[in-house]
């Protein structure tokens, strides 16, 4: 079951390990004969993410630096990005982050800080990314985000997490629209729960992931291949009429 993507560039930002569903997608693309450039964030990633890229088919040689709250990172990535490939058809955006301490407890006790950096790393990030890769998108593009169905309804602990997921959704739709004469189009992928290193000590996982098997309409776990092959179709021509939109690919719990 693929599509092919041969001759096309992709860039994926946020694998963290291989459990990450940047993974998911890079593992799609990967098969589809695409090829990848990756960025990570902190240090101690690089040598896990270029041991995994080593694992897949195709030879990517791209690994970058790319904090996404440093501007300077930000610019040096996308040039090197340029200088070396010239033309990209599509990003993956699969970052977010929050204080481990804001994602439990009460909401009224978000911090301004607490408050602010979800905002700038899981929100803001996506328009700093999409304006460094729009001049590299020559040919047009597909820019794929990742976000939660906390952002939409009131989800226990997701907390700010909510808030900025919901700010991230709407930056979907206002990029689309301005975006859209470039023929980039832009779009979220809504997933399920999938045990990543983000849900790491998130208290009360295994009860989610259970609740989800029990009453999701196809009655399991969403995975991160599926996620993946959701964001290969957004990458294809099969979606080039679709823009601005958030696909929910977590067995139709969302309908719940
Ligand atoms: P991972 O922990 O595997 O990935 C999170 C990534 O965010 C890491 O690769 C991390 O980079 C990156 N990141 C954090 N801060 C920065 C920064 N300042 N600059 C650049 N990158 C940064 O978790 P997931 O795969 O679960 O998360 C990917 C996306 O999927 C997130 O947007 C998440 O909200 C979303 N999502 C996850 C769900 C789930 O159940 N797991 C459900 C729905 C959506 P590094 O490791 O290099 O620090
Ligand atoms: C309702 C839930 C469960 C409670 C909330 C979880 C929220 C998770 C999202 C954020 C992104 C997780 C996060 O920032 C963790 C960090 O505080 C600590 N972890 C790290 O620093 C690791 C090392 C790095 C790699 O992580 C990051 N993010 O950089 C939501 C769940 C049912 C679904 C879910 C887990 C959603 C989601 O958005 O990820």
């Amino acid at each position: 079951m693929s599509l092919s993507l041969q001759g096309k560039t992709f860039v994926i930002m946020g694998v963290a390990n291989k459990r990450s569903i940047a993974w998911g997608i890079a593992q799609s693309l990967d098969k589809a004969g695409a090829n990848i450039i990756f960025t990570y964030a902190g240090e101690r990633f690089e040598k896990p993410v270029r041991d995994l890229v080593a694992t897949l088919e195709g030879k990517h040689e791209l690994v970058l630096p790319c904090d996404v709250t440093n501007d300077e990172d930000v610019e040096r990535c996308f040039a090197t990005i340029g200088e070396t490939v010239g033309k990209v058809d599509g990003l993956a955006h699969c970052i977010a982050f929050a204080k481990t301490e804001e994602l439990a407890g009460n909401f009224s006790d978000t911090s301004r800080e607490g408050f602010l950096l979800a905002h700038n790393i899981s929100a803001f990030s996506l328009t700093v990314v999409a304006k460094a890769v729009k001049p590299l998108m020559t040919e047009g593009g597909s820019i794929v985000t990742l976000t939660y169905l906390g952002g939409e309804k009131v989800v226990p602990n997701y907390n700010i997490m909510g808030v900025a997921k919901a700010s991230l959704d709407m930056s979907v739709r206002y990029l689309a629209a301005d975006l859209g004469r470039y023929n980039i189009r832009v779009n979220a992928i809504s997933a399920g729960p999938i045990r990543t290193l983000s849900a790491k000590g998130v208290s009360d996982f295994n009860s989610v992931l259970k609740e989800i098997e029990e009453r999701a309409p196809l009655r399991r776990n969403t995975t991160p291949e599926e996620v993946g092959d959701t964001a290969l179709f957004l990458f294809s021509q099969l979606s080039r009429g679709i823009t601005g939109e958030t696909i929910h690919c977590d067995s139709g719990f969302h309908i719940l």
